[in-house]
């Protein structure tokens, strides 16, 4: 098969887009993708300051490599999570994000939650019942804690994530199967800070497929970790993605169908707005300064100051 663009051999062909591309036209499409989705969601201009949450994994380390391509400011910051599943899981990743970061002269924030709060994330999830025997919901909060706080400090204008189509369409797809209303009006390429103290998300990699960033990823000659976290196994939505690929096999572009269909019915107002029932009863916590409408303290402080 040929490029579209050229006579050289093709090296991928996109079926859901009618379109195959060789090496030398695929490395450019991608970056001209994300800054197409860049300006047509608004998610932020060249002026901005930008904190891109890196992994260590293909999609977030291309996305800071795009961004680099494209002249945006962007910092990274690495969690450490202290999780090792035989595979030394959270070692690997910091280093190929700090090699990654070096090559290329950008700044890295590196928080570590054992050097911080003086255990992994596997030992807070055993400590605390938020836990059951799974640290991914103790992990998530960790995240979304550090992230909004090392954003708000840095006084950056958004924070970047690596969400593909699939990790969106998959999350459409269960809060769909919910009809989670709350969560359906909030997902989307850009989450605005609906309450102080918040910061501004966005996902400009939500309309590329899986397989175009590890295409990307791999004919760019990134060095990414190819292993998902051990804890990521038999989890939800790797089954919905499961599913979805299922349905694209027979329908190539069905997945970014169902995704774009559904960005669409949210601009023409079939979501409303949810009252947020914790509105009035919100403050910032005592002892991080973030938002919550629990009384005292927000869940995250109460976990790391619960004791067994
Ligand atoms: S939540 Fe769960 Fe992920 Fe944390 S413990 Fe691993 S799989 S990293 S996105
Ligand atoms: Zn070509
Ligand atoms: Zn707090």
């Amino acid at each position: 098969m040929k490029c579209r663009k050229c006579d050289q051999k093709a090296v991928i062909n996109m079926r859901q887009h009618k379109l195959a591309l060789c090496q030398a036209h695929f490395l450019e499409w991608v970056p001209a993708q994300v800054q197409r989705f860049i300006e047509k969601y608004n998610m932020f201009t060249h002026d901005d300051r930008l904190l891109v949450a890196v992994s260590g994994g293909k999609d977030s380390l291309s996305l800071w490599e795009i961004l680099w391509r494209l002249g945006y400011q962007a910092d990274g910051l690495y969690i450490g999570l202290g999780i090792d599943g035989g595979i030394a899981y959270s070692q690997e990743s910091k280093r190929l994000t700090e090699a990654f970061a070096a090559e290329r002269g950008l700044y890295l924030h590196v928080v570590s939650v054992p050097e911080e709060y003086h255990e992994t994330i596997p030992e807070m999830a055993d400590r605390t019942r938020r836990g059951r025997g799974k640290p991914c919901s103790v992990c998530g909060m960790t995240k979304r804690h550090i992230m909004n706080r090392v954003g708000r400090e840095g006084g950056y204008a958004a924070l970047l994530t690596g969400h593909n189509l699939d990790d969106e369409a998959a999350a459409l797809f269960g809060n769909t199967l919910n009809w989670l209303g709350g969560y359906l009006y909030r997902q989307g390429p850009v989450l605005e800070a609906n309450r102080p103290g918040l910061v501004r998300k966005v996902k400009p990699l939500c309309r590329l497929y899986e397989r175009e960033m590890a295409a990307y990823a791999m004919l760019r000659g990134i060095e990414y970790i190819y292993d998902e976290c051990p804890y990521a196994k038999g989890s939800k939505s790797i089954y919905y993605k499961e599913l979805l690929n299922q349905l694209e096999a027979d329908r190539p572009g069905a997945k970014l169908q169902f995704y774009l269909s559904f960005l669409q019915a949210k601009e023409n107002g079939i979501f409303a707005p949810q009252a947020d029932p914790d509105a009035e009863n919100l403050h910032p916590c005592p002892t991080c300064g973030q938002p919550t409408s629990a009384p005292g303290e927000c869940a995250f402080c109460r976990m790391i100051l619960q004791t067994a």
